[in-house]
C-alpha cells in the first residue's frame, strides 16, 4: 500500500507470499563489505552479456562468485565450476556474502542454508529479465537469497503457469528477499530499469542471488 509512494522502512518484513519475505534493509550493514568484494570478483570474472539458448544477448550482464556459477550459451541453461571466459574456476566466494547469505536465510526461517554458487546481475538503465523459473538448481528444497543494491527495480513476482499475473514489488538498495518451499518455483522477472542514478553506485542496480545449485 504505501511501496510506491514512500520507500520502505529498513527492518520491515513483508510476506510476497507462504514462504517468500522482503527483508527490507537487511543488507545495508554489509555494504562496505560488499562493495570492495564485487571489484576483486570482477577482476577475476568481468561482467559479461551471455547469449540465451534463443540467440539473444542477454540485457543484464552477470558473472559469478563460488564453487559454481550459471551460465547460458547456445547449448542451454547451466551451473559450471570453471568460468568459460577464463577457463578457470570462478572466484571464491567473499566471506561477507556468505555471512550474510546464511544470516538472511535464518531470518526468514531458513536455518543451515550453504549456498555453492552466488550469480552476480548487474542492470543498467533499459535492462531487464523476462518472466522465467528458476530450475537449473539440483535441489529445490534450499531457498534462495537475492540482495538488491544501486538503483531501485520492480521486481514481477508471478505464479506456478507463467500467464499468472504478476505482483510488482519495488525493491531498494539494500533489500533482502528469500524464496523458498512452495514458493520456490515461481515466476518472476524484473522490469525495464528506469534511470534514476543512485549516490553510492551510479546508474546501475546489482543483484546477488545466492543458491545451493549442486
Ligand atoms: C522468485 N534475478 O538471476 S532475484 C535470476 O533481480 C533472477 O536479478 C532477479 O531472477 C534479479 O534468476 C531476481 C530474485 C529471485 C530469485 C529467485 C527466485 C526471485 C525468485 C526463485 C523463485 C521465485
Ligand atoms: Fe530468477
Amino acid at each position: 500500500m504505501n511501496g510506491e509512494l514512500f520507500p520502505p522502512v529498513a527492518g520491515e518484513r513483508e510476506a510476497l507470499g507462504r514462504c517468500a519475505f522482503v527483508l527490507r534493509g537487511f543488507a545495508l550493514p554489509y555494504v562496505d563489505a560488499l562493495l570492495p568484494a564485487i571489484l576483486v570478483i570482477e577482476q577475476d570474472a568481468p561482467f559479461r552479456h551471455m547469449v540465451t539458448p534463443g540467440g539473444f544477448s542477454m540485457s543484464v550482464a552477470l558473472t559469478n562468485c563460488g564453487a559454481l556459477g550459471w551460465t547460458t550459451d547456445s547449448r542451454g541453461y547451466r551451473y559450471a565450476k570453471i568460468d568459460p571466459d577464463s577457463g578457470r574456476p570462478w572466484p571464491a566466494m567473499p566471506a561477507a556474502f556468505d555471512r550474510l547469505a546464511r544470516e538472511a536465510a535464518q531470518a526468514a526461517g531458513f536455518s543451515g542454508f550453504e549456498p555453492d554458487a552466488c550469480l552476480v546481475n548487474r542492470y543498467q538503465p533499459d535492462s531487464r529479465l523476462s518472466l522465467h523459473q528458476d530450475k537449473n538448481e539440483r535441489d529445490y528444497d534450499a531457498p534462495i537469497v537475492s540482495v538488491s543494491l544501486g538503483m531501485s527495480a520492480v521486481f514481477l513476482f508471478g505464479g506456478h503457469e507463467r500467464a499468472d499475473k504478476a505482483m510488482k514489488v519495488p525493491l531498494y538498495h539494500g533489500d533482502v528477499v528469500v524464496w523458498g518451499g512452495e514458493d520456490r518455483l515461481r515466476y518472476h522477472g524484473v522490469m525495464p530499469l528506469k534511470e534514476h542514478p543512485h549516490p553510492l553506485l551510479g546508474s546501475q542496480r546489482i543483484n546477488f542471488t545466492f543458491r545451493k545449485a549442486g
